[in-house]
């Protein structure tokens, strides 16, 4: 008889882990997603067990009290927030990763699910159609901690043919959660700020061009890498996905369509460095030809879907305050 699927999500609370906690609750069944993060944020309904995953034992005892065949390890500090403390930042990402590889290695669990990013990619990398494998030379330690992560799927699958399975992410775009610490956040707040009719101060500079993704599509990816069989994963580091590129400018102009007065003002900062370091537009064609990844929201989409939504979320209040991530 198969064992019965019961995921773990750890990071629930974040931007994707949120969403797609939801998404695997309608899949899995409630009873068989348990959420958990470092606490239980508001009116959340279902299963949740608060973990810090710096601690292996807390991770352990809720795979074993629940019987957990599946991980998530959603939960890491992005690029921008991990420069403020660097060394914090690696200890921060690698130990939670080494505890969820260990656990799930001792515990014989199914498959693990790691998000990489196109944080990986540095000055070693070509800027256009970034290729699978190209050369990592990351500068940020979020990037680091993600090239370094990568590698250490790739040796737990190899070593003891752990199911580890990632993604490199690039920007998330979505109306459902708020992103936090990311370089790619100003994709989401440029929506919230469109919608709110306030003027958009950006910390990019208006030509960065910068690889983005819709939620819809993130999330329909990471499933289906994770439903693929197993042959059929046949990068064990991770893989590249494409959704759509675009730079600030462009964003506004798509904004501006609906909402001709719509104001944005450029203040590049540091997250400027970063950004210009990372790839205008990604080669996803590995993850095309092993497990059939085809993105579906162009820009255009995303911008008519975003502002839909937010504005039915702001009429109704169930986002009630103003975004101020950055
Ligand atoms: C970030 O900007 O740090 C993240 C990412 C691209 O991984 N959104």
């Amino acid at each position: 008889m198969d064992v019965e699927t019961v995921v773990l999500v750890i990071g629930a609370n974040g931007q994707l882990g949120s969403v797609l906690t939801t998404t695997l609750k309608e899949k899995f069944g409630n009873d068989n997603v348990i959420a958990s993060d470092l606490r239980k944020s508001k009116g959340f309904k279902g299963i949740f067990e608060v973990i810090d995953a710096t601690d292996i034992n807390r991770i352990e005892e809720v795979v074993l009290q629940y019987k957990v065949t599946q991980i998530y390890h959603l939960a890491a500090i992005l690029s921008a927030k991990g420069e403020e403390n660097p060394i914090q930042t690696w200890d921060i990402n690698m130990k939670t990763l080494f505890n969820v590889l260990e656990v799930s290695r001792l515990n014989n669990i199914d498959k693990v699910f790691f998000p990489s990013s196109i944080a990986v990619f540095g000055e070693g990398a070509p800027l256009d159609d970034t290729p699978n494998n190209a050369y990592l030379d990351p500068a940020t330690v979020y990037g680091i901690s993600k090239a370094a992560g990568e590698n250490w799927a790739q040796y737990y699958f190899l070593r003891y043919g752990l199911d580890v399975r990632s993604i490199r992410y690039p920007g998330v775009i979505g109306y459902q959660s708020l992103p936090g610490g990311g370089t790619t956040d100003y994709a989401v707040d440029v929506y919230h700020k469109a919608v709110l009719k306030k003027e958009f101060s950006c910390f990019l500079k208006e030509d960065t061009t910068l690889p983005m993704i819709f939620m819809d599509d993130v999330i329909r990816a990471t499933l289906e890498l994770m439903e693929a069989p197993k042959e059929q994963i046949k990068i064990r580091t991770s893989y590249n996905i494409a959704g759509i590129s675009f730079s600030p400018a462009e964003v506004v102009a798509e904004i501006r369509k609906l909402y001709p007065d719509f104001e944005i003002k450029y203040n590049p900062d540091f997250r400027q460095e970063i950004a210009s370091r990372w790839p205008k537009s990604i080669d996803d064609s590995a993850a095309t030809n092993h497990w059939g990844w085809k993105p579906e929201f162009d820009l255009e989409a995303i911008t008519i879907k975003m502002i839909e939504k937010l504005e039915e979320k702001y009429k109704t209040g169930s986002t009630n305050k103003e975004v101020l991530l950055f």
